[in-house]
């Protein structure tokens, strides 16, 4: 029995809130409607990760991250000790994005290069200097450096008290983010805390496939993903205190992954709902809903869950009042990662494996809608409108970042099915803004490269600029997708229908200057 393999559910799960749960039918558009027009507010961008993209990982002062310690001990071949190289060749990158007319430039920050020792005692000015050299050059091609603290890379040394499983971490991400916002929030007005804390917990803490690879079943997760929320507020509000008019207008807010959930059963509505709370709104509830904590039915369902494997209090750790008040309200924006969506069933409650999985819900793929190479991933546009709908609805309509979206398709350099994909989700974005009034802010393509995707190494490759992880150079070459979204941001709309990209694209090898 699996107390927890919810996990996956979990991690798998999204949502479909009341209002928003209802597939809408497009009515008819055509170029003039104005409605695939980008709107002045709305910029686009594209993002990219240290440890996915950096290399370099011994070098200049920084420490193993938890990924170098794991991959080295899993004999990972290949590994990301080299990834995109592009701690040495960031200014290549810097300028390929703002010559594909990107304006939002997402990155994160390696801890393990800023304080190798995770100690305030140590801070690698090393390291400072290097991200510097990367921010104003971000700057000077004339995009706007979009940042994230952590994304899933911290000092292996944390590892051995447990990592996210302990509440040590909420004080070593404190001190992390002061160092950081010290040293950038002059050149830096965009933040997020953490990316995907679901998706981290779930994966770190309940299935033991991330570093450091030990299983915590069960508690594990949540317990992981209370710490991430309360360093998230913690570190919210010391930005707010101390560094928000380093900036005018500067933002600061964490980013969740949601997919979005359709019942598969036409009789019922519940099942997706339900998988929204336990997906999205796990995390998003605490911050964004007017009551704060996390959603009832989780609450709930856990307690019940627990007692019935003989506990004596839920395997879902309490937010207590005073924490409830630390954490609402503390993110300027709603930071969104839309890659996919599932098709939701209840499940029958009895003491059967599936009702274990805490939120007495099943999942499913459709098997009408188009797969990725990744398995995880079926392709599904309107799960982004109708999640854009339900953000709207269900937490009065906050600013939207969304700020991933993409797909691994495949090794091809003329990359159709990216391509497609962007058009059809960035136009369910657009009707979303345009016509029902979504308040969406920016719309960032993941990822700028073919990157080290973690467990699946470079088998995935996201990227719309191709790397040869074989090449010592890792030479960089743009795909279809690229020429196709600087054209797109260029007119700043979107034809009505698809227009096959010319195959193939106009340049075969980037060589740093020329585009
Ligand atoms: C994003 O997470 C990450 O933020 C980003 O770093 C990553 O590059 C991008 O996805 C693309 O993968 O293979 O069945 O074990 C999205 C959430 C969590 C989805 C891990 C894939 C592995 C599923 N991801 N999950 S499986």
């Amino acid at each position: 029995m699996k107390p927890f393999s919810i996990g996956l559910q979990i991690f798998l799960l999204l949502p479909c809130l009341i209002f928003g749960r209802t597939t809408v039918n497009f009515p008819n558009l055509s170029d003039d409607d104005g409605l695939l027009k980008f709107p002045d507010d709305l910029m686009i961008g594209v993002s990219t990760s240290a440890y996915q993209t950096e290399g370099a990982w011994d070098i200049d002062g920084k420490s193993p991250s938890n990924w170098d310690e794991y991959t080295h001990v899993k004999n990972f071949t290949p590994n990301a000790d080299i990834a995109c190289d592009s701690y040495h060749k960031y200014k290549e990158d810097i300028k390929l994005a703002a010559n594909a007319n990107f304006k939002f430039f997402r990155m994160s920050l390696s801890w393990s290069r800023i304080l190798p020792t995770g100690s305030l005692e140590n801070i690698n000015y090393d390291a400072i200097n290097h991200y510097k050299k990367v921010l104003n050059e971000v700057k000077k091609q004339g995009m706007i450096p979009f940042v994230t603290l952590y994304h899933w890379d911290h000092p292996a040394i944390f590892d051995k008290f447990g990592g996210w499983n302990s509440e040590k971490m909420i004080i070593a991400f404190n001190n992390y983010a002061q160092v950081v916002f010290k040293n950038f929030a002059s050149i830096v007005k965009f933040w997020t805390t953490i990316n995907e804390p679901i998706a981290y917990c779930y994966y770190e803490h309940g299935k033991g496939f991330l570093p450091p690879g030990d299983t915590f079943e069960g508690r594990g997760p949540y317990i992981c993903g209370q710490n991430m929320l309360i360093a998230h507020a913690q570190v919210y509000h010391l930005f707010k205190k101390k560094y928000n008019n380093y900036n005018p207008n500067s933002q600061i807010g964490i980013v969740n992954a949601c997919w979005n959930f359709y019942p598969a059963n036409s009789s019922e509505s519940e099942s997706a709902v339900i998988a929204f709370q336990y997906n999205c709104g796990w995390l998003s509830n605490p911050i964004f809903s007017k009551k704060g904590d996390y959603p009832d039915i989780m609450k709930q369902r856990i307690k019940e869950n627990s007692y019935l494997e003989g506990l004596s209090t839920s395997r879902l750790p309490e937010l207590s009042k005073s924490m409830i008040k630390l954490i609402k309200g503390t993110s300027d924006y709603f930071g969104l990662n839309y890659y996919t969506s599932r098709m939701t069933n209840n499940v029958k409650k009895s003491q059967s494996e599936k009702w274990f999985d805490d939120s007495g819900v099943d999942m499913t793929i459709n098997n009408e809608w188009p797969m990725d190479v990744a398995a995880w991933l079926p392709i599904v546009p309107e799960g982004l409108g109708d999640m854009l709908r339900i953000i709207k609805n269900k937490y009065k309509n906050p600013p939207v970042y969304i700020l991933e979206n993409g797909i691994a398709s495949d090794g091809n350099r003329y990359d159709l099915e990216r391509t497609k994909y962007f058009y059809s989700h960035m136009k369910e974005m657009l009707i979303a803004k345009n016509r029902d009034d979504c308040n969406v802010k920016a719309y960032v393509v993941w990822s700028l490269l073919d990157s080290f995707e973690w467990v699946a190494r470079y088998s995935q490759p996201f990227g719309i600029v191709h790397v040869d992880h074989n090449s010592p150079h890792r030479t960089r070459t743009p795909k279809t997708s690229y020429y196709w979204l600087k054209d797109m941001i260029h007119q700043r709309a979107l034809p009505s229908t698809f227009i096959t990209p010319l195959h193939p694209p106009k340049i075969i090898y980037w060589n740093g200057t020329e585009i």
